[in-house]
């Protein structure tokens, strides 16, 4: 089924449509510390598949999160070490934008004599021999709706389930991305399909652990704010971790609440990795840009949502971006 040395080709919707229909046995695969859109795409498309008589492998290099543990299916998405056999004829990256980012689902994929990538990155590589990739779209969970139509396959209501996860969790539970009369056309359909949109609006983005609220409440106290009011910025430890029985996957979003603050309009978080080591989340509103300084700390994002590490102890650190942002801010 194709040269492995093939030329990497932009495909569309129909075409991708039919090299899923051509396939036999194929491995599924999405990006490490998978989120709701790369959970919730994988099992979608999954089941996809299998609605086509197809033999289907979800693989993920990490374990399925436990906000996502509600979701039908989750349980059948196994670690790559888990897959023995290498018996397939199709690999498909769904949410990925480079090989890397599969962990060692990677080789699962490179071994495979056909390949073919899923997503909407606009930063994608086009990494597979084929590639259906479109950045208009707000999540992967959008594309995967786009070959349910295609292929003309039934939708029921734990499909639908699946496919709100991955859409409503790259829009912020409809607060941001590209949300068009597309995307609304197919939330239509999901509530159609018998989507129970109430239930799960609330486990998947209301409902957390008692522990994670804690670890917010460390988070808001250390709030602080610079340029009148226009930077804000949140720190947590390694104790703050340790006092609140907490790890560090549960800092993703806690940024967000210093950039909700009236009259702030670029923010950080930083979190202590290591004794020498510390993480920085940044967030800004338009027309400011943290993506510049977040590549000159060596690290990259978007344009209004970026990220890095620095080989510096907490408080250095924090010293040294507090610095170069007041600098972006009220030079
Ligand atoms: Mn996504």
């Amino acid at each position: 089924m194709g040269d492995k040395t093939a030329i990497m080709k932009i495909i569309d919707l129909a075409q991708t449509a039919e090299v899923l229909r051509r396939s036999r046995r194929v491995v599924l695969l999405t990006h490490l510390q998978p989120d709701g859109d790369a959970v919730g795409s994988l099992l979608a498309a999954s089941a996809l598949l299998e609605a086509l008589g197809k033999e289907v492998t979800a693989v993920c290099h990490d374990a399925v999160p436990k906000n996502l543990r509600v979701l039908p299916g989750w349980e059948q998405i196994k670690k790559p070490a888990e897959v023995t056999t290498r018996d397939f004829d199709l690999a498909c990256s769904l949410d990925a934008s480079d090989l890397a980012r599969l962990g060692d689902g990677g080789q699962l994929f490179s071994a495979c004599p056909y390949t073919l990538v899923i997503d909407h990155h606009a930063s994608n590589i086009c990494f597979g021999m084929d590639n259906y990739i479109d950045s208009q779209v707000a999540a992967t969970g959008n594309l995967v709706f786009r070959l349910y139509e295609q292929l003309e396959a039934p939708m029921n209501a734990d499909i639908a389930a699946l496919l709100y996860a991955a859409i409503s969790t790259d829009t912020g539970n409809f607060s941001f991305g590209q949300m068009d009369e597309e995307f609304f056309l197919q939330m239509s359909k999901l509530m159609r399909a018998g989507l129970d949109i109430s239930h799960y609006s609330r486990v998947l983005h209301l409902v957390k652990d008692l522990s994670f609220y804690r670890l917010l409440g460390r988070c808001l106290d250390s709030l602080s704010f610079e340029c009148g009011g226009r930077l804000s910025m949140m720190r947590l430890s390694d104790a703050d971790f340790q006092q609140t029985d907490t790890t560090q996957d549960l800092v993703e979003g806690l940024v967000n609440y210093a950039l909700n603050i009236p009259g702030v309009q670029m923010c950080f978080l930083a979190t202590q990795v290591e004794a020498s080591q510390t993480k920085f989340s940044l967030r800004a509103l338009a027309p400011h840009n943290v993506a510049v300084i977040a590549k000159e700390m060596g690290g990259g994002g978007h344009v209004l949502a970026a990220g890095f590490t620095l080989d510096l102890p907490l408080d250095e650190a924090i010293d040294r971006v507090k610095a170069r942002m007041i600098k972006s801010l009220c030079p």
